[in-house]
């Protein structure tokens, strides 16, 4: 059976990590959508916020799972049996960052390769950072994320603001 794992923030869930979670669901046999935790950055939603935006949005995908994880990526993959890790690239500007990433992952876990998908053209500007600063100053954040979150989304940045 091939694991892949896609990690990230999720901080909160765009329409962009929807489309690559999708796409690779088809490429593997189980994908788990895993939460970073313990990061420097100050999130705007919890671990749990975070997972439970991603549960609500991909129930209709049998073989996608959420979870969370702490430390080393190499780590948890390996703990995982996971053969691969998914990446979304946007843009040339994402290039250097992953392709360190996944050389250096793939040294500490010689069995792990990184999977980069193109992302689709009409989500390339689009980020969870994009989404909060549109959310923070009041805009819609309707077609940046599913429409299951964004009471969520307007809620946190109402008592925020
Ligand atoms: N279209 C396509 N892909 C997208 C889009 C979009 N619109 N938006 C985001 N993505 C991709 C990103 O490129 C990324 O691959 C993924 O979706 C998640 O994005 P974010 O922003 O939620 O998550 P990040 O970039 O903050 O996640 C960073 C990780 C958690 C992956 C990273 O910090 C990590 O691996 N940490 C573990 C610690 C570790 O092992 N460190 C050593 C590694 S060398």
């Amino acid at each position: 059976m091939r694991v892949a794992i896609y990690p990230g923030s999720f901080d909160p869930v765009t329409l962009g990590h929807l489309d690559i979670i999708r796409r690779a669901s088809v490429v593997f046999d189980r994908l788990i959508v895993a939460v970073m935790h313990n990061q420097n950055k100050k999130p705007m939603f919890s671990v749990d916020e975070r997972m439970d935006f991603l549960k609500r949005t991909t129930g209709d995908l049998p073989n996608v799972e959420v979870a969370s994880f702490g430390g080393l990526l190499a780590d948890y993959a390996k703990q995982e049996g996971a053969c691969a890790v998914v990446k979304g690239l946007r843009a040339v500007s994402d290039f250097e960052y992953e392709f360190q990433m996944a050389l250096a992952n793939r040294k500490l876990n010689p069995e792990l390769d990184t999977v980069f998908l193109m992302t689709s053209a009409e989500y390339m500007y689009l980020s969870s950072s994009v989404v909060k600063d549109i959310a923070v100053h009041g805009g819609s954040v309707a077609g940046f994320v599913p429409a299951e979150i964004i009471d969520d989304i307007v809620r946190r940045t109402r008592k925020e603001g």
